[in-house]
């Protein structure tokens, strides 16, 4: 029974478009919860308080689903043939296309878990895209859908780390998957790329530091010291290094390829687009998160 259910649910999870599926049995996050409280303490949240909260339910997911037996990890891949050109301002790769991902993302675990549902009897879901309060990352290690890269980003052997992350939480044993083994040994590229210093120790990442967090969640001024290096929106720099990301697997969802009205545009270009022409080509985009001003201020940062 669990090898069957096990084998349906990755085929469920594939055809939706997932590249990759991996199981985990559920147990406390201890250890990991104890890095994010340290994180946390030391200040490298920068001003993300909310991730501070709700470390139980971090911890233990059957917080979240009580009867909960194991936690179902999916990846699925964002790149596409598209690369920056450098002398125009960038916007990240899981942030140029029309839509945002956790729509996307959303939709299509609604389809995976009806679906699931329907294999047997009794059989309760729950599903996660980034913004709850789940240690994606460490689900997705524990799961064998990759390894946690020094950059901070899980990656997978073949389609390097340009993928999203989401979870199933289930209420059904299934067969486990094994961690991947760490395949960054002595490689220490990323960190010496970061133009900031943000990855401060292998595997750890100063949100303080980094460009993606200023130039998306901080609502304050940038401070000065921070090079901005072209982007307006995310960065790419620590994955586009990577050795893994030989970008040769490609998602054929058109959801993610950058929308002509930005990509390799000047500077001048985009500083044309107002408030409302901002609402319209962002109204689903992950972009519409820093707001106008923020955009305004990342754009002024390039001046
Ligand atoms: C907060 C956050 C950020 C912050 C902090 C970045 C970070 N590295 O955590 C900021 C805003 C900077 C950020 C940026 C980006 N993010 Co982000 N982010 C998150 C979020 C919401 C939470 C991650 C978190 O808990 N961080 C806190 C730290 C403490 O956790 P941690 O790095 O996982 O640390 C763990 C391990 O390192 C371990 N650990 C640490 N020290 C030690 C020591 C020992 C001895 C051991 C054993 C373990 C250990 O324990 C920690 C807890 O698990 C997740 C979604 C989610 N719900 O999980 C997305 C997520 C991680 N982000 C994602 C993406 C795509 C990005 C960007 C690439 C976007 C971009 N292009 O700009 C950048 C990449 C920056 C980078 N180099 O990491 C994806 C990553 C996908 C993947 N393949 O891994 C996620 C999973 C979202 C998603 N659903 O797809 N992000
Ligand atoms: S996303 Fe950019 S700033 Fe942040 S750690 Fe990676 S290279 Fe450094
Ligand atoms: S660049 Fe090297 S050290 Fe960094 S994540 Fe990739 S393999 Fe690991």
């Amino acid at each position: 029974m669990k090898a069957i259910l096990s084998k349906k649910i990755k085929e469920i999870c594939l055809l939706e478009g997932f590249f990759k599926v991996g199981f985990a049995k559920h147990e406390r996050l201890s250890n990991e919860v104890n890095h994010l409280k340290d994180w946390v303490s030391e200040g490298r949240n920068a001003g993300m308080g909310w991730i501070s909260g709700n470390h139980e339910k971090r911890e233990d997911v059957s917080l979240i689903l009580n009867n909960v037996k194991s936690v179902i990890s999916l990846a699925y891949v964002y790149d596409t043939p598209f690369i920056h050109n450098d002398s125009m301002p960038k916007i990240s790769r899981y942030a140029w296309g029309e839509k945002d991902y956790h729509k996307v993302l959303k939709k299509k675990l609604k389809v995976v878990c009806k679906e699931i549902e329907s294999l047997c009897v009794n059989v309760q879901t729950k599903f996660y895209v980034d913004d709850g309060p789940v240690m994606e990352k460490a689900w997705a290690v524990k799961s064998g859908i990759g390894w946690m890269g020094k950059h901070g980003n899980v990656i997978d052997s073949e389609a390097g780390s340009f993928f999203f992350l989401s979870e199933i939480f289930i209420n059904k044993e299934l067969e486990y998957d094994k961690p991947v083994d760490d395949l960054c040994e002595t490689c220490r590229v990323c960190v010496d790329a970061c133009p900031t210093g943000a990855i401060y120790k292998e595997y750890k990442v100063d949100a303080n530091l980094c460009i993606s967090y200023h130039t998306i969640e901080n609502r304050a001024d940038i401070p000065s010291y921070i090079d901005l290096s072209g982007w307006i929106f995310g960065c790419d720099i620590c994955q586009d290094v990577c050795p893994y990301n030989k970008r040769i697997i490609f998602t054929e969802d058109k959801s993610f390829y950058p929308m002509m009205e930005i990509y390799e545009k000047d500077i001048y270009e985009l500083s044309e687009i107002n408030e409302e022409g901002f609402n319209k080509v962002f109204a689903d985009s992950p972009v519409k998160r820093a707001k106008y001003a923020g955009w305004k201020r990342n754009l002024n940062r390039m001046l």
